[in-house]
């Protein structure tokens, strides 16, 4: 009998825990003006920025959006690898809310840092500031297409909208339906600047049509795929071509 009421006692103060935690957690996305569309990348947060915690903001786009942090990581090391410059020059032509250009910057690259919506670079700045490393980043608020003529770079970075998080539901995403233009085109744009290009795509993107665009230039420029996990998920696939691609 005594024993029977321990047992029950401790599934109380389990399912008493297990309550509390969910009140906490409630209050905290009620507190940080947590949408449905975000509520999944909010309990990803840690993952998209490890100092989360310490004052990092966000929009809406930009919780859908954002590089997670490990795999703009990644995206870093490899444009160190790519130049032998102490310092190179990365052009972050869709910048948000600075998932990228942030560790840019930590990995001792010079970066500039583009968005057309100035909200994004506000926020970009903030984020930046957390990381110790806003004053490595120029940020320039206005449309890519029309500052790529003045634009000067070892690298530039491209991760354009993919359409919000129903890009999902296309079975073969064609370069076409990227945002604001077509993928020709934004990589057309970004040739003017560098061969050393680098692209963050969907993981349902049209392989094939990426290839092609090597066939841009004469002749054809190196490219390389990966695919880009966290935690056993595919999160999307980086394509680097030129001197950015392993030879
Ligand atoms: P997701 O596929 O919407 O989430 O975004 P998740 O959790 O992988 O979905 P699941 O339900 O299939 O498990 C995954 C990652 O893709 C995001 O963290 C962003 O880094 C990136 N991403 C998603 N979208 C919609 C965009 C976008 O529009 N532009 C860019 N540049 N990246 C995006
Ligand atoms: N890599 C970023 C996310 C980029 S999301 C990160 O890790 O935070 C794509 C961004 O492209 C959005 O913030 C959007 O405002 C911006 N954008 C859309 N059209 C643009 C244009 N014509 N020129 C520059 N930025 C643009």
């Amino acid at each position: 009998m005594k024993k029977k009421r321990t047992r029950n006692k401790k599934n109380i103060s389990v399912k008493a825990h297990k309550k509390r935690k969910h009140i906490i957690r409630d209050r905290e996305k009620a507190a940080q003006n947590v949408s449905p569309v975000v509520e999944k990348y909010w309990f990803q947060r840690y993952n998209l920025f490890s100092k989360y915690d310490e004052g990092i903001k966000m929009d809406e786009e930009g919780w859908y959006s954002v590089t997670p942090e490990q795999i703009a990581i990644r995206h870093a090391l490899r444009c160190v690898a790519a130049t032998a410059k102490p310092n190179p020059v990365v052009i972050d032509c869709f910048a948000g809310v600075g998932g990228n250009a942030i560790q840019f910057a930590r990995m001792c690259c010079s970066v500039v840092a583009i968005d057309i919506d100035p909200k994004k670079l506000e926020l970009a700045i903030n984020n930046a500031k957390i990381y110790g490393v806003q004053h490595c980043i120029d940020f320039i608020v206005g449309d890519f297409f029309q500052l790529a003529p003045s634009l000067k770079g070892d690298i530039v970075f491209l991760a354009p909208p993919w359409g919000g998080p129903s890009y999902k539901s296309i079975e073969n995403f064609t370069l076409d339906f990227l945002k604001p233009r077509d993928g020709f085109t934004i990589f057309q744009f970004a040739q003017t600047i560098t061969p050393n290009i680098i692209m963050f795509l969907p993981r349902n993107v049209d392989l094939l049509q990426v290839e092609e665009l090597s066939w841009l230039s004469s002749p054809p420029l190196e490219v390389e795929i990966e695919e880009n996990y966290l935690q056993n998920n595919v999160k999307g696939v980086t394509v680097y071509f030129g001197g950015a691609a392993c030879h």
